[in-house]
């Protein structure tokens, strides 16, 4: 069965577990296994040989599975939204354009199991230790929703969770969204509800990772979601908050963030591969826990191709819609995984005039700021074909004049060579052919080639 043969996306990560294994993209592993290093050291082995997802039944006496890498390709993303892997970020730039509002519902499965106060404990959850120098057991996959004490504005975002009790996490606010929120109620000195919503499927998951330079503050998550999957999300009010969580989410933490604390988080090892030392962050006290039963936690180790897709691909759209307002006839942009799906943009565009190629590293730049390296091509170059990009600027590319340079913007924390001001320089590569030349340099073809079908020139 084809991916693209399934036309509706899922409606829960059960469901979506379910197809992957129709698919033959998932497999369930029996085999009794640590959360303590083991499952990670399993997990990214499987990741770097493009293995499937797994599912880990057996994580000793912690209660229920663990799944990890549900998005960890291009293809299972779309499986899961039921679209063709070519036709994803036009799907995801519809869902920012037409959003579909979520609905609450009076009861949903995520409240299957409720734990209260002295009875809620993280350590009960198969929460994974990852890397060698990590500072204990992390949530990765974590999506924190909060709403702004004034507006009602509600937000969906990631944030990592270091455990650190039963009842007590750190987490990391950079400013985005959610600090947004969080200095509101603390300019009340009033604790910030939270609710941290754990295993849920790819509508929710691209949702939630879709950031401020794709939506503005104030712009609903759920939406997103909604509008990815097809049908509004079905929506459960919290057991002790008022916040709005997935019906069917495997778990959800309930607590808060007392204003005005802060405490160690750290060492973690970050998603460009390299550790972030111990620093002062946020403080979570949660008061309650509820899960389906027999939940599903979801893992995802830093660096994966599951994280840089969850980080990456929500750049996509936005990057798509935001070039194409600058120039017309862009066909196709892909935000590369060498570029931890962040920093390294390929365009391919239909020239127009000519211009277009540096117009293209303009737009793409103004784009989002992280952007170091922008590569245009001719529209006969599929921009996630490696070679081909690469022969385009063989071909096409001289540096004399087609290199844009710009000094002196702010670059990311992940960039090792910072000025000491912090500051960074960006590369654009015009790789498109001159007009003048594009009808007379066709690429030589043979007749009949594309037609073949060598299983009727093979037969033994
Ligand atoms: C797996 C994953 C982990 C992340 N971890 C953090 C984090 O620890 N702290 C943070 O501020 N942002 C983190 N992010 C980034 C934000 O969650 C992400 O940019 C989000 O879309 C921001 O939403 P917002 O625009 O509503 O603020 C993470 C993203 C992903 C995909
Ligand atoms: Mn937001």
């Amino acid at each position: 069965m084809s991916p693209g043969a399934l036309n509706t996306a899922v409606g829960s990560l059960r469901e979506q577990i379910a197809r992957l294994r129709d698919l033959g993209a998932l497999r369930t592993v029996e085999r009794p296994v640590s959360p303590v290093h083991e499952l990670a050291a399993v997990a990214q082995r499987c990741d770097v040989e493009n293995g499937p997802a797994l599912l880990f039944t057996d994580v000793g006496e912690h209660s229920g599975r663990v799944v990890i890498g549900t998005d960890g390709t291009r293809g299972r993303v779309a499986a899961a939204l039921g679209v063709a892997a070519g036709a994803l970020t036009e799907r995801y730039a519809r869902a920012l354009i037409d959003p579909i509002r979520p609905v609450e519902v009076d009861a949903g499965s995520v409240h299957e199991n409720v734990r209260i106060g002295g009875d809620a404990d993280l350590t009960e959850l198969p929460i994974l230790t990852h890397f060698e120098h990590d500072g204990g057991p992390y949530l990765t996959s974590g999506i924190v929703t909060a709403v702004h004490p004034q507006t009602g504005e509600r937000n969906l975002s990631y944030h990592r969770m270091q455990v650190k009790g039963p009842r007590e996490l750190r987490m990391v606010i950079v400013p985005r969204h959610l600090h947004r929120i969080y200095e509101a109620y603390e300019a009340m000195d009033r604790p910030m509800p939270v609710s941290i919503v754990l295993g849920v499927d790819t509508p929710l998951r691209f949702a939630a990772g879709t950031s401020g330079s794709a939506v503005p503050f104030g712009f609903d998550e759920y939406g997103i979601a909604g509008g990815l999957r097809g049908r509004g999300e079905e929506l459960v009010r919290g057991i002790t908050n008022d916040l709005l969580v997935p019906a069917h989410a495997e778990i959800v933490l309930e607590g808060y963030v007392p204003a005005h604390e802060r405490a160690d988080e750290g060492p973690f090892a970050e998603f460009a591969g390299y550790y972030k030392g111990v620093t002062p962050r946020h403080v979570v006290r949660i008061v309650a826990i509820t899960h389906r039963h027999d939940p599903v936690y979801q893992g995802l180790i830093s660096g994966s191709t599951e994280q840089l897709l969850l980080m990456g691909l929500p750049n996509e759209p936005a990057m798509l819609t935001a070039v194409r307002g600058g120039i017309a006839g862009v066909r196709a942009i892909n935000v590369t995984q060498g570029g931890l799906h962040k920093f390294h943009v390929i365009v391919s565009v239909d020239k127009q005039h000519e211009g277009d190629g540096k117009d293209a590293i303009v737009a793409a730049f103004a784009a989002h700021r992280d952007v170091k390296l922008v590569v245009v091509v001719d529209h006969d170059v599929d921009p996630f074909d490696q070679v081909a990009v690469e022969r385009a600027v063989a071909t096409w590319f001289r540096a004399d004049e087609d290199l844009v340079v710009i000094t002196g913007g702010k670059g990311n924390p992940v960039d090792k060579l910072l000025t000491a001001a912090g500051t960074t320089t960006r590369m654009g590569m015009d790789a498109t052919a001159p007009l003048a030349h594009t009808s007379t340099d066709a690429r030589a073809e043979i007749p009949g080639a594309a037609q073949i079908d060598l299983a009727d020139w093979l037969i033994d």
